[in-house]
């Protein structure tokens, strides 16, 4: 293992040369890879050099290398983490049993299923985000968002190595499949509904990366607890990367708040001035986050139970033994459930539970990244806050889907959810306002007037190194 092969067509750490059937299968698809990234990449800046990180390794703290690179020729690898600990299963019934290095039969289908779901995410929050560019309020956010392409292109060859190697020729056509379906398309959409929505613009793609990456965090740590050992590598070293992506999105709405605390400090109007009003943040808050609540699927559900039993899907941190059972039996979730016009309150076994467990840590998370906000906002002593809606606001899966909520979480009925829903939600002349402000600032260290610079550059530049060479 480890032997990492940088100069391969396809760099990796998987021995590819030894084994030429998988080696001729991936080159193959390697094409309509490319093909896809011209297609349905970052639209135009394919020909600039951008200032970017390649991973190239995955030892601690040199598996990274940063360069001057053009989009295209990005070296998108397979990566995997080194083999840790026992190499036994953590949780569920099989727990204390050899981790697989083969899928076992009966798991096949479900296990397929978790992986094309997860690598589905991945070329389409490329596709949602193809536009921004030209729009990028500084060089410095243009290059993150490249990054983060670059990195999510990545993360679907990690998943497509997976298919590969271990399905055979379900495998393969899933692949295709993957270069086949387009976010947002109503006959071949992707697979999970926050993949479909548009990214229009920057305050999109901010809230994004703050909220929707980060269920990517979670649910690449619940599949990097799986005993299906290759499955639970892939993801480990990519939740390496997903870092960058959340900070992305956390520096990038907090840098927004900021700029519009600034503004109202100085007695003026945010909109006056090309930035934005601090409710039509929050309505971008509202959107993204609840959004991003539906893709943990149902608080209830019984998929879930038979991956955290089968061993596919662990909780949270499960390898790290912070729960008294790994096997959950006999254990209950107390779950609050919408009744006619009331709240009720019901117990379900643990494992049925396994989806609400990590959508918990997951907005424990949001909740701290939103505090961070908030006390950020509070210096500036305007009297304003910044929220995290509640988790059974404007859900579309899940328990609270047939029923409406208030942002803080109260039950309401349709007519008071739509008499609202333009506090709530962002509205078309939110999209108008923040559009008319999207203006691209290309010159090394100017940013556009609606957000803040950065606390620090990238791979300690300084913020008006030149990032992305236009000229
Ligand atoms: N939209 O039992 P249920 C990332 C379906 S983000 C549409 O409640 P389950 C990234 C579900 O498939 C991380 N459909 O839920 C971020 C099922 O369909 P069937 C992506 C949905 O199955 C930014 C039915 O509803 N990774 O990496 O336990 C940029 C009932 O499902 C949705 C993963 O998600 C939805 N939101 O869990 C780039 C990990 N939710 O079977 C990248 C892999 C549910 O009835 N996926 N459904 O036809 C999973 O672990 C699970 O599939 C889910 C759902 C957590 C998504
Ligand atoms: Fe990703
Ligand atoms: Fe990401």
């Amino acid at each position: 293992m480890s032997n990492v092969d940088l100069d391969a067509k396809i760099p990796n750490n998987v021995n590819l040369k030894d084994d030429k059937r998988l080696q001729r299968a991936l080159e193959k698809w390697l094409p309509s890879f490319q093909e896809w990234w011209s297609d349905m990449g970052p639209s135009d800046f394919n020909t600039r050099d951008i200032y970017l990180r390649t991973a190239i390794g995955v030892g601690k703290g040199g598996w990274a290398h940063f360069d001057y690179v053009k989009m295209p020729e990005y070296r998108w690898g397979i990566f995997l983490a080194e083999p840790s600990g026992d190499q036994k299963i953590q949780f569920g019934d099989n727990v204390g049993k050899p981790v697989w290095n083969e899928v076992p039969g009966e798991l096949r289908a479900r296990l397929r299923r978790l992986i094309v779901t997860q690598a589905d995410t991945e070329p389409a929050s490329v596709e949602q985000q193809r536009m921004l560019g030209h729009i990028a309020p500084s060089l410095y956010d243009m290059r993150s968002l490249f990054q983060v392409n670059c990195e999510e292109g990545r993360h679907l060859w990690a998943m497509v190595y997976l298919l590969h190697t271990y399905f055979g020729s379900d495998g393969r056509d899933e692949a295709e499949g993957l270069l086949e379906r387009r976010s947002g398309d109503p006959d071949k959409p992707r697979i999970l509904q926050a993949f479909n929505n548009p990214i229009e613009n920057w305050m999109d793609f901010f809230c994004f990366t703050a909220f929707t990456d980060r269920d990517g965090k979670y649910q690449l740590a619940a599949l990097a607890e799986s005993g299906f050992d290759p499955l639970a590598r892939s993801t480990q070293f990519m939740l390496t990367e997903e870092a960058y992506h959340l900070q992305t999105g956390e520096n990038g709405v907090g840098r927004t708040i900021h700029r519009t605390a600034e503004l109202l400090k100085q007695g003026k109007d945010p909109r006056a001035e090309g930035a934005f009003p601090l409710d039509l943040i929050q309505r971008y808050i509202n959107f993204w986050s609840s959004a991003s609540f539906d893709l943990f699927g149902g608080e209830d559900s019984t998929n879930a139970a038979e991956a955290f039993a089968s061993g596919l899907k662990g909780r949270y941190r499960e390898g790290d033994g912070i729960y008294k059972d790994p096997q959950a039996l006999n254990q209950f979730y107390t779950m609050e459930r919408p009744e006619g016009d009331r709240m009720t309150t019901q117990e379900i076994p643990l494992r049925r539970a396994m989806n609400a467990l990590l959508l918990d840590a997951y907005v424990a998370d949001c909740k701290r990244i939103v505090n961070r906000w908030q006390r950020d906002l509070t210096k500036f002593d305007l009297g304003l806050d910044v929220t995290l809606p509640s988790q059974k606001f404007n859900r579309r899966q899940g328990v609270y889907s047939e029923h409406y909520f208030t942002p803080e979480g109260e039950l309401t009925t349709e007519a008071d959810f739509e008499k609202h829903r333009d506090e709530w939600l962002p509205t078309t002349a939110d999209r108008e306002c923040v559009q008319s402000c999207m203006i691209g600032v290309q010159e090394p260290g100017k940013i556009a007037n609606w957000i803040s610079p950065p606390a620090r550059g990238v791979n300690e530049q300084p913020f008006d190194f030149e990032y992305v060479k236009l000229n």
